[in-house]
This record gives C-alpha cells, sequence and structure tokens, in this order.
C-alpha cells in the first residue's frame, strides 16, 4: 500500500487526529489554509470523488455525518467549507479520497 493517506489513517504514519471510527478517520492539514483545516477521509481507498459509485457511496454518507460533528467539536459555530479536489485542473494532490475542512476565520469567495 502506497496511498499516503491510508497510511495516515492506518496510523502507521503520525497525523494530528481529531477523529476516528472504523470507516472514517480525519486529521489536521500538514498546510492549513486557515486556523482550522482539517482533512476526513474514509479508510477504505477510492482516489477520488470522480470514482465514488452506487457500491462505495454509503461512505460519504458517512463522512457528511460526521463533518457536522468536528465542525462543532472545533467551534466552528459561524460556518466552515467543505471541499473535495477532483482531478489535476482542481488541483488535488493526493489521489484518496479526501475532503478540508476550513473554517476558523472569514472565508473569501472560491475561485
Ligand atoms: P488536495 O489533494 O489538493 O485536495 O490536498 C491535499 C492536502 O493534503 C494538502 O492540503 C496537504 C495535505 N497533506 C499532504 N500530505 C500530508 C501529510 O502527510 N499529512 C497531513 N497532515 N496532510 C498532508
Amino acid at each position: 500500500m502506497s496511498c499516503i493517506f491510508c497510511k495516515i489513517a492506518a496510523g502507521e504514519i503520525p497525523s494530528q487526529k481529531v477523529y476516528e471510527d472504523e470507516a472514517v478517520y480525519a486529521f489536521r492539514d500538514i498546510n492549513p489554509v486557515a486556523p482550522v483545516h482539517i482533512l476526513i477521509v474514509p479508510k477504505t481507498h477510492i482516489p477520488s470523488v470522480g470514482a465514488i459509485n452506487s457500491e462505495n457511496s454509503s461512505i460519504v454518507a458517512r463522512i457528511f455525518e460526521v463533518i457536522p460533528k468536528i465542525a462543532e467539536a472545533e467551534g466552528l459555530s459561524r460556518g466552515y467549507r467543505v471541499v473535495s479536489n477532483a482531478g489535476e485542473d482542481a488541483g488535488q494532490t493526493v489521489m484518496h479520497l479526501h475532503f478540508h475542512i476550513i473554517g476558523g476565520r472569514k472565508l473569501t469567495i472560491m475561485a
């Protein structure tokens, strides 16, 4: 297994964990763009949004059930952004499905 987020989710590479259950792992982004910048990933390897299908989409629902819990725990009552970069033009650099949870300051309009 060479995927860095698979290794982080498995505890093989250290990370600042903020949430974990049997299917989902969330940790602080190594290069934060805001006071709160967390990545949430499935423990199973899905390369990108483009690989979500009827066989694996339940994990996406699970992730979006967890996101509000993380946001509340992080004090993001004023709002936050959830982003997934999918593919080259979007700037996806890690080919393991992940959602950025960004907040803790007033965010600007996205490009
Ligand atoms: P992107 O693929 O562009 O949606 O962003 C990937 C993010 O993953 C980027 O913000 C930096 C973060 N990242 C990459 N490698 C590591 C790592 O080893 N540890 C942590 N905590 N974050 C990482």
